[in-house]
């Protein structure tokens, strides 16, 4: 992807977590962890509540940096080597939504389950 497309992407993301408050306890939130290793998420199926917001953790246990990316997701956020990063999303519908690597496509493929 593009520098510009990311830096927007990023810019975006971060007014969105300022304006929602990032840290505040909203009960109807679910909190899952993956972690990045070899260039590979694992798990890779994350199962999740349907009608919750997610807060999804991205820990990147690699001595190389990642991109978690999901157009279903609409989220493209960098992993710094041996680093961790949290992304929000949802609430969502039932379905699978799938997300990857940018930067290890070939292994780096997951899904989140919604249910
Ligand atoms: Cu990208």
């Amino acid at each position: 992807m593009i520098i510009l497309k990311h830096i927007l992407v990023i810019a975006a993301i971060l007014i969105a977590e300022l304006t929602l408050g990032t840290g505040t306890v909203a009960a109807q939130e679910a909190d899952v962890r993956v972690v990045i290793k070899d260039h590979k998420f694992v798990p890779a199926e994350i199962t999740v509540p349907a009608g919750k917001k997610i807060k999804l953790i991205v820990e990147n246990q690699d001595a190389t940096a990642e991109e978690f990316e999901s157009y279903e997701l609409n989220r493209e956020k960098v992993v710094p080597a041996k680093g961790q990063i949290t992304i929000f999303v949802g609430p969502l519908s039932a379905g699978r939504y799938s997300f990857f690597g940018d930067f290890h496509k070939d292994t780096a493929k997951g899904v989140l389950i919604v249910q």
